[in-house]
């Protein structure tokens, strides 16, 4: 998309840096695709998407031609709990704004990014993107659940009103380098952390939150990452698009517990804190439409993604979000 200037909102996150990563990787590749195209990622610091005027004065500042629309406020499962009426209000504000000034400022094509945590609580499995709203989410996470619905409504507005190609894609749990590692993170940052601290104090034994039984789909980053920017260039409906590993590759919390364990070579016990709450215990995604599109595309293997993120950890930790 040559002579493109491509703004990432939420560009300093998980997902943001992943595709920055995967970017830079391609440009110093010689890759053609990439050629004269302009990558901006933005973070807070440049604006906060919160607030109409802020959100206007980046998009007159760029003049995107496209936008990758990652920001938000995002957190595991605890942090959710807490706070959904945060979540709600502060996702409405951040996309209501986003769409509003990709539509103000002629933007070609926008991809926003919704969660398969958002699906009905009460459904039949495996879930596809025509679920999307038959039903109430999970109790634990409503607010995060309809703010992003939400983007689905405002797309296919904007695309009957003004025939705006604005879509949306339905990642599984991501994980991967450069992830929020803090108290208010997803289940595997928060493992790597709570795991690299464990073995720093030599402890004896794990705790695991929960009882270790909920399923959950995790994509790496970096595959993420890959599947975007194929969206940006080739995905042209306004409906979404489940971005997550195969079914098969679902896995339960211990057993992404156990694997980080394995990563990190702790010899000591896991044990599981079961006053601690589980949340959904799946959300079994299909990534049937994914594979019809993109019938070459392979995921990295999780216990090598994990390692990979508790090498980068090991490295990083100093400055990582904590
Ligand atoms: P993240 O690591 O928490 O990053 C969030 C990004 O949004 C950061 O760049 C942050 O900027 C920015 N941001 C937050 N509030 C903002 C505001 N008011 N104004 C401007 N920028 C703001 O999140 P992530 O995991 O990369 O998630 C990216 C997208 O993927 C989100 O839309 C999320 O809902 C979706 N998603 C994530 C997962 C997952 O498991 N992580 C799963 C499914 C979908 P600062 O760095 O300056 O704070
Ligand atoms: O990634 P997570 O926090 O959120 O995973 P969800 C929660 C599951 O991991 C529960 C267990 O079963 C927890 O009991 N768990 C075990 C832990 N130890 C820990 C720990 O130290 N920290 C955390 N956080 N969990 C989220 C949604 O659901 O999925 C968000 O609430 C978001 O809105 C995200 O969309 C992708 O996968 O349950």
């Amino acid at each position: 998309m040559s002579g493109s200037v491509i703004l990432v909102t939420g560009g300093s996150g998980l997902v943001g840096k992943a595709i920055n990563e995967i970017v830079l990787e391609e440009k110093s590749k010689g890759n053609k695709e990439y050629e004269n195209e302009n990558w901006i990622f933005l973070s807070s610091k440049d604006g906060d998407l919160r607030e109409r005027t802020a959100t206007e004065a980046i998009f007159d500042k760029h003049q995107p031609t496209h936008v990758i629309h990652l920001a938000a406020m995002v957190g595991g499962l605890f942090h959710n709990m807490e706070h959904n009426l945060d979540f709600f209000r502060e996702n409405m504000a951040i996309n209501d704004n986003v769409l509003n000034a990709s539509h103000k400022y002629d933007v070609k094509k926008v991809v926003s990014c919704l969660s398969t945590c958002i699906f009905p609580d009460k459904t039949t499995y495996p879930i596809d993107e025509s679920m999307v709203h038959n039903g109430p989410p999970h109790s634990s996470n409503y607010g995060y659940s309809y703010a992003k619905r939400m983007i689905d409504v405002l797309n296919r507005g904007y695309w009957q009103q003004h025939g705006r190609r604005f879509t949306s894609v339905v990642p599984c749990n991501v994980f991967g380098p450069h992830d929020n590692f803090s108290s208010t993170a997803h289940v595997l940052p928060a493992l790597v952390r709570r795991m690299h601290a464990a073995m720093q104090s030599g402890e004896s034994e794990f705790v695991v939150w929960g009882s270790g039984k909920p399923l959950r789909q995790f994509i790496y980053s970096r595959d993420l990452a890959r599947l975007f920017v194929w969206v940006l260039r080739h995905y042209d409906s306004v409906d979404p698009l489940i971005l997550s590993v195969d079914e098969s590759d679902e896995v339960s919390i211990s057993q992404a517990a156990e694997a980080i364990a394995a990563a990190f070579d702790f010899q000591g016990k896991i044990v599981y804190d079961t006053t601690r709450a589980d949340g959904q215990y799946k959300k079994t995604a299909s990534n049937k439409k994914l594979r019809e599109l993109c019938p070459e595309f392979t995921f990295t293997p999780f216990t090598t993604a994990v390692k990979e993120t508790v090498e980068w950890f090991k490295v990083n930790h100093e400055s990582a979000r904590l």
